[in-house]
């Protein structure tokens, strides 16, 4: 053992007394207080720094290691990194909460308190970032060499309040209390050119001479996975001007002006856009997308020759992975910088980059495939959209030699039809080697719909790697009364191998674990009955059924078929209440995109119905109707445990994949659903006995976009959905504005593109059997615990496992060798 290495050892923490001089040390000398007169914020600081630096020495020699067995490196680009607060997480990955928690006590802090008090780090909208997430927390698990490269955001998702039953937005600020996990890399600089024009030079070469150059500035998370052996890091860039202040603007008074580059190079950084599906400030979107991307190429290809010399091995060690088509500009981008500044030719660059990269599609919608216009796109990366014509003129001869007859306007990355643009999704699936859809389903209607020319002219690119969520978050960490009973009756491999929590399923049979397993589930009940309480003022029995709808607000999602079959339920109570009802707790959680107008007035609805239910006499505990405002990470971490029935009922083919659904199934919920995205692999695993599925298929709802389908007939062959929707429609629920859901109504009526109809009878049917198989409290218990037993192959590690064999070419260790640990 060096020096270095026995100083460095001394900030180990062992045992609480570690822990407490530690943060006493932390306080004074890096927040500069005294323990006396210190506030929830500054031990909150000093127990985050103090924590952070037990990562540090993994951190590095996970770096060194990388470096010495010259390592393929992984490289996951997103525009979003929904990782919600690191504390808690890191501390359990550490194995350190027994002596956290008794060092705050004895210094007088309460643990629990400081960790509420971390602000959520709501860097991206919804699954697609929440999936990033988890896949830094698998990718450090097992051991992989990973970046993962986005924006540091001055401002994540909008924080969603509830006014008179409206969502309204406030911007979320979560940096304002400092971030004390990141470090400021000052030194680690990149330029990031933008508009301008390209000129040919006599020898042919073209030089792009941009208008405007700014900067982006790197800050680095340590990201710990499981038992913290192996740390990663997440870079963000933030933007800078090149020159902060216009000096002569300023020597003449011009204050404003004389920041204006600086105000625009930050403006790039700013905001996360609110939207999932549809890109709205197109200008600044395109200037974000290309941003962060060309700082992380520039940033990966500066370490691959800081040790290797040959540029043309570069797919051997670097595997970058696209999140969606934001980071797409990649392919022209790192065709750029090969052929531009390292010299390469563009054909061997175009091979280079195709063996490098992948993509990952999450949604099949066609507005979120992004598209720009030719004008916008040419008049801010200009050189870029000279690399796409000629990458597209490859991909055209390869189209033309192709057999097959195929419409070759359709398969362009450039559109040259009316619409004139460039084709993101096409950039980015003819860009990569590999392009992955996020359930079986889901990559197969890839090939069938948006991706069925490309398909045929690449076949085998395409495949399907189901997603995945980590265990450790998911049910270790946010579900301690049920981790403690797994952890005491199959033991802790679980959390390092999900696959491993099989071993439970035999005990499904055992009356005492159900009885165990049950009170487990109590106890998480009790706590977010409390929430409800003192967070929307709703007292809510934890004995009635959790019925949980969590996920951004989208018709797709069909929130809206939920509360229509509430409405419905609602009628029946009161026709009889003295009938054997099985009490339900309705809660639904989830922001709208602000300007998704249908989306925010079915939140109204949702607000308006639970108004009228809550507060009527007859109805009592056997419908309560709750939306709690601000969904985010960690009001997810509270809800879910504590939920018995997730809806994922979207119109079948559209849910890519879903996630929540895993969490909750892991979390001993049943769901009810449609056999759309992950459903299907869900209900294969878990058996179909032990889920309830309804409603059309992604075939029936092909077909009928094809034959038409009249929902004004559906609607008047069903006495109860006539009297739902009749309500709804005039003013039942908003007397004081009688046709405040008359578009609601209409659409579902003339134009029911989302089939809520369609379904309405095989979804109410389905309810009522989940009604009756709640009563039976026995059976209940032992189909979830059947659930949480057998969903053990939909953790995030797996998937991770997955993209290194398939997609990556990079090794991973077997579950048993991370159980085993070692250095
Ligand atoms: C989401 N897509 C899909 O809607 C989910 O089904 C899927 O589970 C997640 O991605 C993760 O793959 C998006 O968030 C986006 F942005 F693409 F719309």
């Amino acid at each position: 053992m060096n020096a270095a290495t026995a100083v460095t050892l001394s900030r180990r923490i062992e045992d609480a007394e570690d822990v407490k001089r530690l943060i006493i040390e932390k306080l004074k000398y890096a927040v500069g207080k005294d323990p006396e007169h210190s506030v929830r914020q500054d031990w909150s600081a000093a127990l985050i720094l103090a924590v952070r630096d037990q990562l540090v020495d993994h951190w590095m020699a996970s770096t060194r290691r990388a470096y010495e067995q010259d390592q393929k490196r992984v490289y996951y680009l997103s525009m979003e990194f929904l990782i919600g607060r690191l504390l808690k997480d890191t501390i359990i990955n550490l194995g350190l909460e027994a002596p956290v928690r008794e060092a705050l006590t004895e210094l007088g802090a309460d643990y629990d308190e400081i960790l509420r008090s971390e602000p959520d780090a709501a860097l991206g909208n919804g699954g697609l970032g929440r999936l990033a997430a988890c896949f830094l927390d698998s990718m450090s698990t097992l051991g992989i060499p990973a970046h993962g490269y986005g924006i540091r955001y001055e401002n994540g998702l909008f924080r969603q309040s509830i006014h008179d039953g409206w969502q309204a937005e406030e911007p979320e600020d979560w940096l304002v209390t400092g971030h004390n996990w990141e470090f400021e890399r000052p030194e680690v600089i990149y330029n990031i050119p933008f508009g301008g024009e390209v000129i040919t030079t006599p020898e042919g070469k073209a030089v792009w001479h941009p208008a405007e150059v700014m900067l982006a500035a790197a800050y680095d998370t340590p990201i710990a996975g499981w038992r913290g052996r192996h740390v990663n890091t997440l870079r963000l860039w933030a933007g800078k001007p090149a020159k902060r202040v216009d000096l002569d603007r300023f020597n003449r008074g011009e204050y404003l002006s004389a920041m204006e580059a600086a105000v625009r190079a930050e403006t790039v950084s700013r905001i996360l856009y609110p939207d999932d599906t549809t890109e709205e400030g197109k200008n600044l979107r395109l200037r974000q997308e290309f941003f962060f991307t060309s700082a992380s190429l520039q940033d990966l290809l500066r370490r691959y020759l800081s040790s290797h010399d040959d540029i043309s091995k570069l797919p051997e060690k670097v595997a970058i992975q696209l999140n969606d088509t934001h980071p797409a500009i990649a392919v022209a981008e790192l065709m750029r910088l090969l052929v531009d500044t390292h010299g390469l030719s563009m054909e061997v660059a175009f091979q280079l980059t195709r063996e490098t990269l992948s993509y990952t599609n999450h949604t099949l919608m066609p507005e979120a495939l992004e598209r720009w216009s030719l004008q916008l796109f040419g008049s801010v990366l200009p050189r870029h959209l000279d690399i796409i014509r000629w990458i597209d003129e490859q991909h055209l001869r390869t189209a033309a030699a192709a057999k097959r007859t195929l419409d070759l306007e359709r398969v362009r990355i450039v559109d040259h039809t009316n619409g004139q643009g460039v084709r993101m999704g096409h950039l980015a699936f003819v860009g990569s080697h590999r392009v992955n859809g996020v359930s079986a389903l889901h990559a197969d209607l890839m090939k069938q719909t948006v991706f069925q020319d490309l398909d045929s002219l690449y076949p085998s690119r395409i495949l399907g790697v189901t997603n995945g969520v980590t265990p450790r978050r998911w049910l270790h960490s946010c579900n301690k009364p049920l981790s403690d009973l797994l952890i005491e009756t199959i033991g802790e491999d679980w959390i390092g191998d999900l696959e491993a929590i099989e071993a439970v399923a035999p005990y499904a049979e055992d009356a005492a674990f159900r009885e165990r397993f049950r009170a487990a589930k109590h106890e998480n009940k009790c706590r977010l009955v409390a929430e409800i309480q003192s967070r929307v003022g709703i007292h809510v029995s934890p004995d009635a059924m959790f019925d949980v709808q969590i996920k951004r607000m989208h018709e797709y999602k069909r929130q809206l078929l939920n509360i229509m079959e509430a409405v419905a339920q609602y009628f029946a109570i009161r026709n009889d209440p003295a009938a054997d009802w099985t009490p339900r707790v309705k809660i639904f959680g989830g922001k709208a995109a602000p300007g998704y107008e249908m989306a925010k007035l079915i939140i109204k609805l949702i607000n308006d119905v639970a108004r009228a239910v809550n507060s009527d006499p007859v109805i009592g505990d056997r419908l309560k109707i709750v939306f709690l405002p601000n969904y985010n990470v960690s009001t997810a971490e509270r809800i879910i445990p504590a939920a018995d029935l997730s809806e994922q009922i979207s119109t079948a083919g559209m849910e890519a994949s879903g996630t929540g659904n895993m969490k909750l199934a892991l979390n001993g919920a049943l769901t009810i659903g449609t056999l759309d995205g992950a459903n299907v692999e869900i209900c294969d695993r878990v058996g179909r006995e032990n889920i309830h599925i309804f409603g059309l298929t992604a075939e029936d709802v092909a077909n009928y976009r094809i034959s038409g389908y009249d929902s004004r007939a559906v609607i008047d062959g069903n006495e109860t959905l006539k009297t739902v929707l009749d309500a709804i429609g005039s003013g039942v629920f908003s007397p004081e504005d009688p046709n405040r859901f008359r578009a609601i109504v209409d659409r579902l009526s003339y134009d029911d593109y989302f089939f809520v109809t369609a379904d309405f009878a095989a979804y109410l049917d389905e309810q009522r059997k989940v009604d009756r198989a709640f009563m039976d409290k026995e059976d209940w218990t032992r189909r979830t615990i059947l659930n949480t037993a057998r969903v053990g192959w939909f953790s995030a590690d797996r998937a991770i496992r997955d993209y290194a064999r398939e997609i990556w070419n990079v090794e991973t260790p077997s579950a048993k060798e991370i159980n085993q640990g070692g250095e």
